[in-house]
């Protein structure tokens, strides 16, 4: 049995299949501003399969539109219970390019009851390069419709400062490779201050991933970031966890 099949059989019921929570911090690290939503799924006979093992096959398999559309119910309904709570979602690249995507996104939250102000659609760069009218079209339509847009794993992809003054973003959440070298590669803290710069230059709010160290806390406020995520605060936990943090 393949791993596209058992996925797909996962679907069927959402057994195995759940989204957990990673918080967002503010620049002290001290108040929670929001949560990633993350895939989890506990195979019935392999034990839990990381999202980079699976997403790729959902993508392949065209799964990853009704997983993530799952992923998107799944938000809203955890807003619901939270009010006030900021949720990022992930968009794959192949749901962001499905024809009907902006409807099916607006469909969904209106049907869940979410409030698409405070959900975050978290694009990767790689959706901009490939048809710029269209990405950018889809954008506008996003944000018209009340959602916020972060670019994800944001200097990983090509050109990337480029694309920041011709697509109208909320965010961009700079790759924890970059948080990664910070004080380790010679000028890794000029690059990051150059993206904040940048980024506030366009208004955007700047958050850095995958903090692990205090002393990489204090690099990226000195730099200039606006939030910070990563281990040094939390992973990603179950709903249920999430509760202690809102405390
Ligand atoms: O959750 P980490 O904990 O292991 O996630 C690994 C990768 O999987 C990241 O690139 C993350 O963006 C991606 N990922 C996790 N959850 C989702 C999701 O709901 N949708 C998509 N498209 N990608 C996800
Ligand atoms: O691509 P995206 O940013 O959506 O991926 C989020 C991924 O980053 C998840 O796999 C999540 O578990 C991982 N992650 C979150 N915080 C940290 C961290 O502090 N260190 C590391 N190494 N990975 C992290
Ligand atoms: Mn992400
Ligand atoms: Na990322």
């Amino acid at each position: 049995q393949s791993i596209a099949a058992d996925l797909r059989t996962a679907l069927q019921s959402y057994q195995g299949l759940a989204v957990w929570y990673q918080p967002l911090m503010d620049i002290d690290g001290k108040n929670m501003v929001g949560v990633e939503a993350l895939l989890r799924w506990d195979h019935p006979t392999r034990g839990a399969i990381p999202p980079g093992d699976f997403i790729a096959i959902a993508e392949e398999t065209g799964l990853i539109i009704p997983l993530g559309e799952w992923v998107l119910r799944e938000a809203c309904l955890t807003q619901q219970r939270f009010p006030d709570l900021m949720v990022a979602v992930n968009v794959s690249p192949v749901q962001f390019r499905a024809t009907g995507f902006v409807a099916r996104m607006i469909d969904i939250v209106r049907e869940c009851g979410g409030d698409p102000q405070r959900i975050e659609l978290e694009i990767t760069e790689g959706v901009l390069i490939e048809d710029e009218h269209e990405a950018r079209a889809i954008i506008i339509a996003l944000r018209e419709a009340g959602f916020r847009i972060a670019l994800d794993d944001f200097g990983t992809g090509y050109s990337s400062l480029n694309y920041l003054s011709t697509f109208p973003v909320d965010k961009i959440k700079i790759d924890r490779s970059f948080t990664q070298s910070l004080g380790v590669a010679e000028n890794s803290v000029a690059i990051i201050e150059s993206v904040v710069k940048l980024g506030h230059a366009m208004g955007l709010t700047v958050t850095a991933e995958g903090v692990e160290t205090t002393g990489q806390m204090s690099a990226l406020a000195d730099a200039g970031c606006n939030q910070l995520q990563g281990y040094l605060f939390s992973k990603a936990v179950p709903l249920e966890r999430l509760g202690d943090w809102m405390r």
